[in-house]
C-alpha cells in the first residue's frame, strides 16, 4: 500500500504527466489542422511548474513569459478551460501566449523578452505599500538574462527590499542563440548574487 509520502510523490508525477501529455497532444493536433495558432509549449519545464505550484501561497502573484500552459495546468486550470483559452485568441487573457487567470494568481504574461520584469516590480511595490504580505513570482527565460532590464529590476528590488522571486527557466538557448555565447557569467543565478541577495540553483 502506498504511504502518504508516496501518494504525494505520485500526485506530483501525475500533474507533470498531465502537462506533458497535454502539450504533446496539443502540438500533434494543431499540426494536423488548418487552425493557425502560435503555440508555445512548456515541455521540459513540468517539474518547475509543479514545484512552483507547491510553494506558491494563496495571495502570491506570478508574472509569466509566453510559456504559460504548464503553469496553468499545474495551478489547477482544467485542460478544457486551458484549451479554450489557447484557441480563442480574442482578448488579452487568451491565446497560447496570453493565458492569464487572476483566480490562480496568473496576472500577466509577456511576449516581449524581459517585459515581465518591471511589471513584477510594480506589483511588488503595490504589495509593499499596501502591506499585502505576498510574494511576486517573476518568471523569465535565459534570453532575458543578458538584457539590461534584469539588472535594473534586480537592483531596485534589492534596494527597496521588494518581495520578488526571480525565477529563470533556463534552457540554455534563446531562439538560435546559446546563452553561453553572449553571457559574461557562468550561471544565471550569479546575477542574484551580484545584487547582494542569496541565490540558489
Ligand atoms: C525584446 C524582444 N526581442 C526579441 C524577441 C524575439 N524572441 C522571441 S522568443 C526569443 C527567445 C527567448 O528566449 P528565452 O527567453 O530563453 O525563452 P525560451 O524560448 O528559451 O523559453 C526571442 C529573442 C522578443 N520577443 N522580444
Ligand atoms: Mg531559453
Amino acid at each position: 500500500m502506498l504511504n502518504n509520502i508516496n501518494i504525494e510523490k505520485f500526485k506530483i508525477y501525475e500533474q507533470m504527466y498531465l502537462i506533458r501529455r497535454f502539450e504533446e497532444k496539443l502540438h500533434e493536433s494543431l499540426k494536423c489542422t488548418d487552425i493557425s495558432r502560435y503555440n508555445h509549449l512548456s515541455i521540459g519545464r513540468e517539474a518547475i511548474n509543479v514545484a512552483m505550484s507547491k510553494i506558491f501561497k494563496e495571495n502570491d502573484k506570478m508574472v509569466n513569459t509566453y510559456r504559460t500552459h504548464g503553469l496553468a495546468l499545474a495551478f489547477g486550470m482544467s485542460p478544457v478551460k486551458l484549451l479554450n483559452k489557447i484557441l480563442m485568441n480574442d482578448d488579452l487573457e487568451n491565446g497560447s501566449m496570453y493565458v492569464n487567470s487572476s483566480e490562480i494568481g496568473m496576472v500577466s504574461s509577456n511576449t516581449i523578452i524581459g517585459a515581465g520584469l518591471p511589471i513584477s516590480l510594480g506589483l511588488a511595490f503595490d504589495s509593499k505599500f499596501d502591506k499585502k504580505n505576498n510574494v511576486i513570482w517573476c518568471l523569465f527565460g535565459d534570453g532575458a538574462a543578458t538584457g539590461g532590464t534584469i539588472h535594473e529590476c534586480m537592483n531596485i528590488a534589492s534596494k527597496h527590499n521588494l518581495k520578488i522571486i526571480f525565477l529563470c527557466e533556463n534552457n540554455g538557448i534563446a531562439m538560435c542563440t546559446p546563452v553561453e555565447s553572449v553571457a559574461s557569467f557562468d550561471k544565471v543565478s550569479d546575477l542574484g548574487k551580484e545584487k547582494g541577495r542569496l541565490s540558489r540553483h
